[in-house]
């Protein structure tokens, strides 16, 4: 394949940081498993209003293809995969936080959930449907074994009536189907064979199956006590880790199909009601940049918010521990609870 022509209006990662040189200088690598660059860049050529643009197939790829991945590790995460090392923290008693607002008045729910996927697998973009379904077998047969307020059920996408599924989407817990990015990353192959949810009863401990990652590990409950959801999150990949293993770089942490997610591979959010923020949006984004929180609408990614209510969370993912990210986060909505209590109180 020639060297893409990426359009005027392509302000991706990668057409910023894949030179015609770049680019000659790596299109005829091939990691172990088979995966190129070509298919590493594909989603970002189909899709040129890609913030990003590129896509991991295994573990390789974030050596093989560093040259092009790890400035946009460094632009995105402000972490310099040549000379830092992430470090984790799950442990609960290291995060000293208090509910932001415990009287509910204007935190709808919290949800905190990490990326992992399967040491000695490909990643999504480069699973074959055989080994998909070796994935989904490891996975479901391990939460099949968990018990207390983590037993529930694995529910495969196969089979799942279409009213099902549409309820548990506008109920914020299954994932959205056709993303055009993760169609063009080869995410979705084989659709929707070896993908599926587990969900406890209660619905606060759920884990997707081989969506963008093999496991999106969620903890989630309304209100805001994060802290009760973080510690919920903490002992359930605990679990899981004793029977399942993640790979991990000690570079990079945890490692993903996107390289926005490595690290941590931890988004933890609110589903906040700031009607007067809303209408000065330069001070909303002002105090979410200080804080490094991302605004994303009520159906998540690509979404747009609804009656003043918005989904913040921690953008940074990697070079942060998931308990200084909780941490950064909840004193991010605490100061715009803050300045909403403010402009209401004006
Ligand atoms: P991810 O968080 O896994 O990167 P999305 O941003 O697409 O993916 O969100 C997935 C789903 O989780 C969406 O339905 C979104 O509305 C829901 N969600 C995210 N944060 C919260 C929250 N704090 N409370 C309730 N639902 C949430
Ligand atoms: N849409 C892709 C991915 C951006 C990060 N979000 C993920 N990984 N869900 C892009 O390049 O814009």
């Amino acid at each position: 394949m020639p060297y893409p022509k990426f359009p005027e209006s392509c302000h991706s990662a990668l057409c910023r940081h894949l030179s015609p040189e770049l680019y000659d200088s790596l299109k005829g690598r091939r990691t172990r498993y088979g995966y190129t660059l070509d298919q590493l860049i594909r989603s970002g050529i189909e899709n040129p209003d890609s913030s990003i643009g590129v896509y991991a197939g295994d573990e390789e790829s974030y050596t093989l293809f560093a040259p092009l991945l790890d400035p946009i590790i460094r632009e995105y995460h402000h972490f310099d995969p040549e000379t830092e090392r992430h470090r984790s923290d799950m442990d609960p008693s290291h995060l000293k936080i208090e509910n932001p607002d415990p009287d509910n008045r204007f935190i709808l729910s919290t949800r905190i959930r990490v990326g992992r996927n399967l040491h000695c697998f490909p990643l999504g973009p480069n699973l074959a449907r055989r080994e998909r379904l070796i994935v989904k077998c490891m996975v479901s047969d391990t939460l099949r074994e968990l018990s207390g307020d983590l037993a529930g059920r694995y529910y495969p996408l196969v089979g799942m009536d279409e009213a099902t599924k549409t309820r548990l989407i506008e109920d914020h817990f299954l994932f959205k189907e056709g993303d055009r990015f993760l169609e063009s990353a080869g995410l979705n192959r084989d659709w929707p064979e070896g993908r599926g949810i587990f969900h406890n009863n209660d619905k606060t401990f759920l884990v997707w199956v081989n969506e963008e990652d093999q496991l999106r590990i969620i903890s989630m409950e309304a209100g805001g006590d994060i802290r009760r959801v973080f510690t919920r999150l903490s002992r359930a990949v605990g679990e899981l880790q004793k029977r399942l293993t993640f790979a991990f770089d000690e570079r990079l942490g945890y490692l993903t199909s996107c390289p926005t997610n490595l690290g941590t591979a931890m988004r933890a959010s609110v589903h906040i009601r700031l009607p007067r923020l809303a209408k000065s949006m330069d001070r909303f984004r002002e105090i979410c940049d200080r804080h490094e929180l991302q605004i994303r609408g009520v159906h998540g990614e690509h979404s747009e918010s609804e009656g003043g209510v918005f989904d913040i969370s921690n953008r940074r993912r990697l070079g942060i521990t998931e308990v200084e990210a909780v941490r950064q986060m909840s004193q991010g909505i605490t100061e715009l609870i803050e300045e909403e209590t403010k402009l209401s109180e004006s």
